[in-house]
């Protein structure tokens, strides 16, 4: 961040207001497992254990809902009974689910992932219950755990568009789903994510998510670039938008070329997560129609297909280690809104994604095939040699 902030001439302002209303998607909650009840030393009776705090998933819920219903409310899960002569082992405290949308990694205070609700089949226990009274603890219950927890939410979609502001992110969205993205020719215009769905003729859908414009995480220098980073963390095809003019935020900013931006969003991400760069990618050379665009492209098609090969010809300091490898690269005019190329662009990138889909799945085949065939033969030798195993 610094070094793009840097690069580009921003000076460090604080994140604007209006930037941090809107979405909801990280949450700090307080939770506290339930205390264990009490033993009965002269029976040798054991209190109930207190119970645990979950957070469960639940689909259709937005962080913006938990932390309306959640507020006020104190999180803390049922005490265990206590050991009684009617009933020597107390019954446990009542668990408190907490319902959370899916997508949700959790954190503790400090940063330390605790653990994710990825699937509607995860339940994730975020603070456990005391343990009743017995004589481990001279028959008195214990308290639970108690701690500051934060939820932070990913957006679930299966493309997660890139690029800096003004490319034509929006538009994008706009014309291949059924999304209203705002659309506008100031750079910073989106300002928090949106998805649309591309539906397809077999009633396929693909899922699309147009992020804020990327350097608005250098410029607020503050995080808040993570903070929309983070939601291409889930996605499986990175779509990287440019300008084939390049950017120039405003006047006092010193314009970038076309290429130039393409390496600072590959250093951008790399500076986030490199595994990132590991993700199919395709990229969209967009406004063909502007002047000299053409010509512009032609000098820089070999470029963009191998970067490596051209990379010392760019500033160090936006030189990224690990290199992006375009999986396609289109040139378009999204403002035309041209039928067939809009066509053509989602059936490239359903292939891109099946593509990737199924090697993943041979792979995992792959693996689990061999791992068969290895206990097969061990299965063997135990059986016809078994001295030697
Ligand atoms: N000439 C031309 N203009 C385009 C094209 N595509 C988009 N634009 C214009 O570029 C401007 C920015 O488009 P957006 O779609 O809002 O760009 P964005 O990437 O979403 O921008 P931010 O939300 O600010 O990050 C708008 O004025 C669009 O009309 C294109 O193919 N050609
Ligand atoms: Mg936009």
């Amino acid at each position: 961040m610094v070094v793009l902030t840097r690069v580009l001439g921003y000076t460090a302002k604080l994140p604007r207001k209006y930037l941090r209303r809107g979405l909801v998607d990280s949450l700090r909650i307080h939770v506290t497992g339930g205390t264990g009840g009490s033993g009965l030393p002269s029976y040798g009776g054991i209190g109930g254990a207190g119970g645990n705090v979950y957070l469960v998933p639940k689909e259709k819920l937005t962080l913006q809902n938990v932390k309306y219903k959640l507020k006020g409310v104190k999180l803390k899960a049922g005490t265990g009974s206590d050991s009684s002569k009617k009933g020597l082992i107390g019954t446990p405290g009542t668990d408190l689910n907490i319902r959370v949308p899916i997508g949700i990694t959790v954190y503790d205070q400090n940063h330390i992932k605790l653990g994710a609700v990825n699937s509607k089949d995860t339940k994730l226990l975020v603070a456990k219950g005391g343990t009743g009274g017995c004589e481990r603890t001279g028959f008195c219950g214990l308290k639970g755990e108690s701690h500051t927890i934060v939820l932070d939410l990913q957006l679930l979609a299966d493309v997660g568009l890139i690029g800096f502001p003004n490319a034509g992110k929006s538009t994008f969205l706009n014309v291949i789903s059924n999304a209203k993205s705002k659309i506008a020719d100031y750079p910073f215009t989106t300002i928090k994510p949106e998805v649309g769905i591309i539906k397809y003729k077999d009633h396929r859908q693909i899922s699309v998510a147009d992020l804020p414009g990327l350097i608005e995480g250098a410029y607020l220098n503050k995080g808040m670039g993570h903070k929309f980073l983070k939601h291409i963390e889930r996605t499986k095809l990175l779509l990287f938008i440019v300008d084939i003019q390049g950017c120039q935020l405003s006047i006092k900013h010193k314009h970038k070329s076309c290429l130039e931006t393409v390496l600072l969003l590959n250093k951008e991400i790399e500076l986030y997560n490199p595994d990132l760069l590991d993700r199919p990618t395709m990229i969209i050379v967009n406004k063909m129609d502007t002047n000299g665009a053409s010509e512009i492209y032609n000098e820089i098609r070999q470029k963009l297909n191998n970067l490596s090969e051209f990379l010392s010809e760019f500033d160090k300091s936006i030189q990224p280690k690990k290199l992006l490898q375009f999986d396609d690269i289109i040139t378009t005019s999204l403002i035309l809104k041209n039928t067939d190329e809009i066509q053509e662009i989602k059936r490239k990138i359903r292939y891109v994604i099946d593509k990737y889909e199924e090697e993943k799945i041979s792979i995992e085949n792959m693996d689990s095939n061999e791992d068969r065939l290895r206990t097969k033969l061990k299965q063997q030798m135990q059986q016809y040699a078994p001295t030697f195993v």
